[in-house]
């Protein structure tokens, strides 16, 4: 018997946790094994951040059926991956947190959900918390399913309340809590068994590929018909139509945190498939004899696009192993291949790709995980991607923001959103002194935003935003109201020079820095920037003047991350990504062609 769920939920509602919680009690490990929490989670980037940015499959036993499990990430930038996994369930498990809710990101799973016909299952997790309101929060949850027309069937969605954490699940809340036996067995009786027929001629959809570097390519997907077995033969279709045969070398199903490998398979398992090369999400593998592609649910286009360039400053090559067009291209082109929301183009020269995405953190990430690879390269600010209609009108995307603030920072908080041609679609004032706001505004009032606003309400404000839809373009929002101090040669900062730039505005760098020509170094407090020696030394004559150096106190620099940095510049500047460094930069480096472009307008876009 094979059930196959996919957990799905706002970020931070607890699917991971409770992932945890169903690999424990299924005994895939021994008792006295030490599971780290959030043991999914198992991406570098994903610890460090305390978030889930892939979907991952897993499975486990319980009273001799086999449960698949795929964890999905509640990040709405990473809402392509919640899409391309859905497909290979018949039910979810839509987590709720007892205190906040349905949020913005559970109202898009769960309409993905509803619109592929899985069954529900409605999870209020945390109830431990002791401001939990679980039955407040099924109401919620059925006002939901009703605003996003779910039918009969869908509305008598069961409710489970959960402590994913403490491991607990009950279908009653004055039931005991004693552990996840209820949820299993809702997941038994209530998630419906795959379709598929396995007498049928074998025919299955890709929907994740992952690469091992001893094995290649691992292609992961539902098996909708049929057999498969170790050494078939199988007639790769991909979305375009195109046929070709390769042959199964491996085959494995998934066991808790490993994968064990299986000599055949059948309709409705999960299953990971090495030995095709030319493989990719979307195709379909069908018996040679019969081949009919199955089809692939297209998913939600990008609304971010940014340049990747190869790095021309002058300090490239010193601190990456992969610096040259091709790296970039190959490893560009590669990513695209597995991150089905994501699109590389190439660019307009053959150095520069536009790198596509469904939001800033989405393509953070994969800066981020390029870097640590050793790649080198320099990128452009985010710009969102604009659209027309048919009578030439143009339409840019669009964001649904909530925000949660304490009530004394309302008014400043309203007017940056006004000023961002947000437009308020709802306000709550809530007994606990906090007001949720809801605003209906463009994707680009929100680069940059959210520093400020942790800095406006220090820090007690909370954000989320999700794509809304293409609407008219709602004309100018402002500006970065401050000009860059940039380097105006290259060298080593000094102490001395840093010092008397301090006077025009705050650093962003320390003594000792390696500068170039065209560097940013700080911030100005005027519109305009400022070009500035950092590598000055000081004159002998002067040593013994007022002011050595143990008397020159420089403030500490604000740490410069590469979010902040793709938050901050401005669109002729780039940031400079290296494996040991984040350097912002001018796009046009020497002095006097920046002035000469300046002084005819020419920016570059
Ligand atoms: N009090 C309480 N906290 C919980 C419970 N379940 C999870 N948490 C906490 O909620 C936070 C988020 O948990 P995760 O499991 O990472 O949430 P997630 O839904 O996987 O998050 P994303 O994958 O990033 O969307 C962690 O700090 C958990 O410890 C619970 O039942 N009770
Ligand atoms: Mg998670």
């Amino acid at each position: 018997m094979i059930r196959n769920i996919a957990i799905i939920a706002h970020v931070d509602h607890g699917k991971t946790t409770l992932v945890d919680a169903m690999l424990k009690q299924s005994s895939i490990f021994h008792a006295k094994e030490q599971v780290q929490e959030r043991v999914m989670d198992s991406l570098d980037l994903e610890r460090e951040r305390g978030i889930t940015i892939m979907a991952k499959f897993t499975g486990i036993f319980y009273e001799g059926a086999k449960i698949n499990i795929v964890d999905t990430p509640g990040h709405s930038d990473f809402g392509g991956e919640v899409e391309r996994t859905l497909g290979t369930v018949d039910g979810v498990l839509l987590l709720v947190d007892a205190a906040e809710g349905p949020l913005a990101q559970t109202k898009y799973v769960l309409r993905k959900a509803l619109g592929l016909g899985l069954k529900p299952i409605v999870v209020i997790n945390k109830i431990d918390r002791p401001d939990a309101r679980p039955l407040e929060i099924v109401d919620k949850c059925l006002d939901l399913f009703i605003e996003l027309g779910a039918d009969d069937d869908q509305l008598e969605f069961p409710v489970l309340y959960a402590s994913a954490r403490n491991g607990y699940a009950k279908r009653d809340l004055d039931d005991p809590e004693v552990d996840l036996k209820p949820l299993f067995d809702a997941i038994i009786s209530e998630i419906p068994a795959p379709k598929g027929d396995p007498q049928a001629p074998f025919q299955m959809l890709i929907s994740s590929i992952d690469w091992d570097d001893y094995v290649g390519r691992i292609a992961i997907g539902r098996i909708k018909n049929g057999q498969l077995t170790v050494g078939q033969t199988v007639t790769v279709i991909d979305p375009d139509g195109n046929e070709h045969n390769e042959k199964v070398a491996k085959l494995y199903q998934f066991v808790g945190l490993s994968r064990s490998e299986k000599a055949s398979a059948q309709a409705g398992d999960i299953v990971a498939i090495v030995g095709l090369d030319e493989i990719s999400i979307g195709c379909t593998l069908a018996d040679p004899e019969h081949r009919a592609p199955l089809p692939f649910v297209k998913v939600d286009e990008p609304t971010v696009t940014m340049d990747f360039l190869v790095n021309d400053s002058p300090l490239a090559g010193q601190e990456g192993k992969y610096v040259t067009t091709r790296h970039l291209h190959d490893r560009l082109h590669r990513e695209a291949y597995a991150n089905i929301s994501m699109r590389v183009e190439d660019g307009p020269t053959a150095d520069t790709w536009h790198v596509s995405g469904r939001g800033e953190l989405h393509l953070a990430v994969l800066i981020e995980t390029m870097r640590r690879e050793g790649y080198e390269f320099a990128v452009s600010r985010p710009r969102p991607i604009f659209k027309k209609d048919e009578n030439g009108q143009v339409l840019e995307p669009l964001e649904l923001l909530t925000v949660e603030v304490p009530e004394e920072f309302l008014g400043t908080v309203m007017e940056h959103l006004g000023s961002r041609q947000g437009k308020l679609l709802d306000m709550i004032h809530s007994e606990s002194g906090t007001v949720r706001l809801e605003y209906d505004i463009p994707a680009r009032s929100l680069l940059g935003f959210r520093s400020l606003f942790l800095t406006e309400t220090k820090g007690y404000g909370v954000m989320h935003h999700i794509f809304n839809g293409y609407g008219p373009y709602r004309g100018d929002i402002p500006k970065r109201n401050h000009g860059v101090l940039v380097a105006y040669e290259a060298g080593v900062a000094t102490v001395f020079g840093l010092y008397g730039a301090q006077d025009r505005g705050t650093l962003f760098i320390t003594p000792g820095t390696q500068v170039y020509e065209g560097m940013i170094v700080g911030e100005t407090g005027r519109p305009q920037d400022i070009d500035i020696n950092v590598t000055k030394k000081k004159h002998l004559t002067s040593l013994r003047a007022a002011g050595s150096e143990e008397a020159m106190r420089l403030s500490p620099p604000p740490e410069i991350t590469l979010e902040k940095a793709l938050e901050y510049i401005e669109s002729d500047e780039l940031i400079e990504v290296t494996p040991k460094n984040i350097r912002l930069r001018k796009r046009i480096l020497n002095r006097q062609e920046r002035l000469r472009r300046q002084k005819w307008g020419q920016h570059e876009k």
